[in-house]
């Protein structure tokens, strides 16, 4: 079977998700990456690979895989331990709620061509910007600190990494970049300290990955 192929950007952490699923299975995987700081996922080339434009996107088994929830669901399909969901369905339930706090209703606004609409089109200053993201970044984790709180344990479900601490540490090392702070968050910064002393996450990193020249 031929190696599996991740086009991704270093910063994206849509792609950093996606690194780290691929990083615990094990699944040996070379990168290509899509430079978004010089707008290469609008190249013809790449959207004929991904009409989203955007990354990750993920070649395997003869696939071509989109969104980064459906690509970890595929991985943890096809290669079953360690899991990333718990077996039971209401516990499954909550993971899923976790990731997708992050996932869909943290991440999509905060998103690269989202913060270049209020910039661009909307003529927004670099500050209100910045004030956006922190607003949506703050609210965003402030609910999820209060749905994991009763059930965390070293990670955001428990003692075992799942797909909530595959949302959760990229999201924090976005929010650390705009300087959001974190400090009333103590479960979910107890989750991403122990996460990333684990080398699947640790190799996942950003500042691990070749930034396009
Ligand atoms: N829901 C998608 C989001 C993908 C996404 O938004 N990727 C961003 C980087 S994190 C991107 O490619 N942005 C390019 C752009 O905004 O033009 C997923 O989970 O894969």
């Amino acid at each position: 079977m031929a190696r599996a192929i991740l086009f991704d950007y270093f910063r994206s952490s849509a792609s950093y998700r996606v690194r780290i699923a691929l990083n615990l299975k094990g699944v040996d995987y070379e990168q290509r990456p899509v430079n978004l700081a010089e707008e290469a996922q609008k190249d013809e080339a790449y959207l004929a690979l991904n009409p989203q434009g955007l990354v990750p996107m993920l070649e395997i088994d003869g696939h071509r895989l989109t969104q980064s929830l459906a690509i970890c669901n595929y991985l943890n399909s096809i290669v079953p331990d360690p899991p990333f969901m718990p077996g039971d369905a209401a516990d499954r339930a909550h993971v899923l709620a976790l990731a997708l706090t992050v996932a869909c209703d943290i991440h999509p606004l905060n998103n690269l061509r989202i913060l270049k609409y209020l910039k661009g089109p909307l003529g927004l200053s670099e500050e209100v910007k910045d004030e956006w993201y922190r607003h949506w970044v703050t609210e965003g984790l402030a609910a999820l600190e209060e749905m994991a709180r009763p059930r965390a344990g070293a990670f955001l479900f428990g003692d075992a990494p799942s797909l909530a601490d595959i949302c959760l540490v990229p999201q924090l090392y976005n929010a650390r970049r705009f300087d959001v702070p974190l400090d009333d968050y103590p479960p979910l910064l107890r989750a991403d300290e122990n996460a990333n002393r684990l080398e699947p996450f640790a190799a996942a990193h950003p500042e691990r990955q070749q930034v396009p020249a």
